[in-house]
């Protein structure tokens, strides 16, 4: 399925965010920009990639905003049609009334994404840069915008086109054996084919493993704090976001609603959620408090089990702690922190060597022991959260994933392993590896939009922001 026309009218966006600032960017793109160029500068042209100083003149030949007119001649553009920008004073009613004089001038107004879903349409990026535009303009991180980067770089396509033509090449060998029956050749050939597959099969592997420490950048993780009341919730959310987030006080049942803090650790952006100590109780709202506590543990990807240190001492946990244990979701990863260490009398060193039976009880990836009050033992629980969470695999060549390029990554793999298995057999149906291979093929060649369906594409440019 070839791409879709681009369509021919011209579109316009203020490309700055709304507001006001030094400088101000409507941008237009289209085919022919002539008319809208002279009715906006008063110059019959412009010439390309060369900024003019220029009065910006409405229906009245009156003056609006001077600035500076930039043009693209196509194909040499962003979008790869002639492109405008109008770098004007950035406030709201100069913007708002020079995108206005582009709209009289028969521009219309650009959909979320529509520059770079042209940019698309033309070739001059493919689906997988397009969707790093958008993941480099919304990266919390430096390390996210650095990832982001990358794939807008083409590194990431690169990779997944690399292995589509590995595939193809694999097929063609696989094919070539069908037109040759005979069972001399296909004997000959067979285990070099297999052989090939399995390599595939380990090189989609490794680059699903990149992609998903990728995706971590970009979608982040939510991690949640729970416990008994009293045990230092509050006071850990805001040791961890550096700030007084949530109240503290001696009262048991004093966070009584989730609160929720964005911080980046190792460039991973996370979500802390603190919670409602959790315990019987009769207060209404506390009681509602702690239904939310339930359904943030639900969403969470990793839970701090917070406990007081004291019980460390004791190797065995009070009944609360032990009930909240009970109902945690099996599968919800779980980090053990003994809080308030500086008020134990042994030193932090010895409670430590405590605490692996209560690893075990409450089947925790370790233990770290911390005081909220004092700081100590923060820098080791960031380390464990991190390291809880898979950024193991986070290098510099990350690039940004979408979960869209996961699946398919995915799909590819499973598809080849069945090749494999198929391969594997003593009389292998050599028609159906060969069909199996170009739908691995297929499935890779989706990631950068070789083959895409007009409303994956729909999907993908609306969740731009306007004016790109
Ligand atoms: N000594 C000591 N007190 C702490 C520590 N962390 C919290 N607290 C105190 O314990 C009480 C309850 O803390 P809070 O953060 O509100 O606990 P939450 O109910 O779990 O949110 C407050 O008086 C805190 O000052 C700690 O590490 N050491
Ligand atoms: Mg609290």
């Amino acid at each position: 399925m070839p791409h879709p026309l681009p369509p021919s009218d011209t579109i316009a966006a203020i490309a700055t965010p709304p507001g006001r600032g030094g400088v101000g960017i409507v941008r237009v793109s289209g085919k022919d920009l002539s008319a809208l160029i002279s009715g906006v500068t008063g110059r019959k042209n412009l010439p390309p990639r060369q900024a003019v100083f220029t009065p910006f003149y409405d229906a009245q030949q009156r003056v609006l905003d001077q600035g500076l007119a930039l043009f693209f001649a196509a194909p040499h553009s962003y979008t790869g049609e002639d492109v405008l920008e109008l770098h004007g004073h950035g406030g709201v009613a100069v913007m708002r009334a020079l995108l206005e004089r582009c709209l009289e001038l028969g521009a219309r107004l650009a959909q979320p994404g529509e520059f770079t879903r042209r940019a698309f349409l033309n070739d001059k990026l493919d689906l997988a840069q397009a969707e790093a535009v958008a993941d480099l303009i919304d990266a919390a991180t430096g390390t996210a915008a650095r990832a982001a980067a990358r794939s807008l770089s083409g590194a990431f396509s690169a990779e997944v086109q690399q292995l589509a033509e590995a595939l193809i090449e694999t097929r063609m060998h696989i094919e070539a054996s069908l037109d040759f029956p005979e069972e001399e050749l296909d004997s000959v050939l067979d285990p070099f084919v297999a052989a090939r597959v399995v390599t595939l099969t380990e090189n989609i592997e490794a680059l699903l493993t990149r992609a998903r420490a990728g995706a971590l950048l970009r979608e982040g993780l939510t991690i949640v704090l729970i416990g008994a009341p009293n045990v230092g919730k509050s006071s850990l959310l805001n040791r961890l976001a550096r700030e007084e987030a949530a109240i503290v006080t001696p009262i048991a049942g004093t966070t009584r609603d989730t609160i929720a803090r964005q911080i980046a650790l190792g460039g991973i952006p996370l979500t802390i959620v603190d919670t409602a100590g959790l315990r019987d109780t009769d207060d209404a709202i506390e009681k509602i408090g702690i239904t939310r506590t339930w359904e943030a543990i639900e969403r969470a990807d990793l839970a701090l089990f917070l406990i007081d240190a004291q019980h460390v001492q004791e190797a065995t946990l009070p009944a609360t702690d032990a009930a909240i244990l009970s109902r945690l979701p099996e599968a919800m990863p779980r980090i053990l922190v003994c809080n308030k260490s500086d008020l134990l009398p042994t030193s932090v060193a010895d409670v430590g060597q405590l605490a692996p039976t209560l690893i075990n009880t409450v089947h925790a990836l370790r233990s770290v022991n911390i005081s909220a009050k004092t700081g100590d033992g923060l820098d080791a629980l960031e380390d464990a959260m991190l390291d809880a969470v898979g950024v193991a695999h986070l290098t510099e060549d990350t690039f940004l994933a979408r979960a869209r390029h996961l699946e398919a990554l995915q799909q590819a793999r499973q598809v080849l392993r069945d090749a494999t298995q198929e391969l594997a057999t003593s009389t292998p149906a050599l028609e159906l590896a060969a069909e199996q291979l170009r739908l691995a093929q297929e499935t890779l060649a989706s990631i950068t939009g070789e083959f895409s369906a007009d409303d994956l594409l729909g999907v993908i440019f609306s969740r731009f922001c306007i004016g790109k």
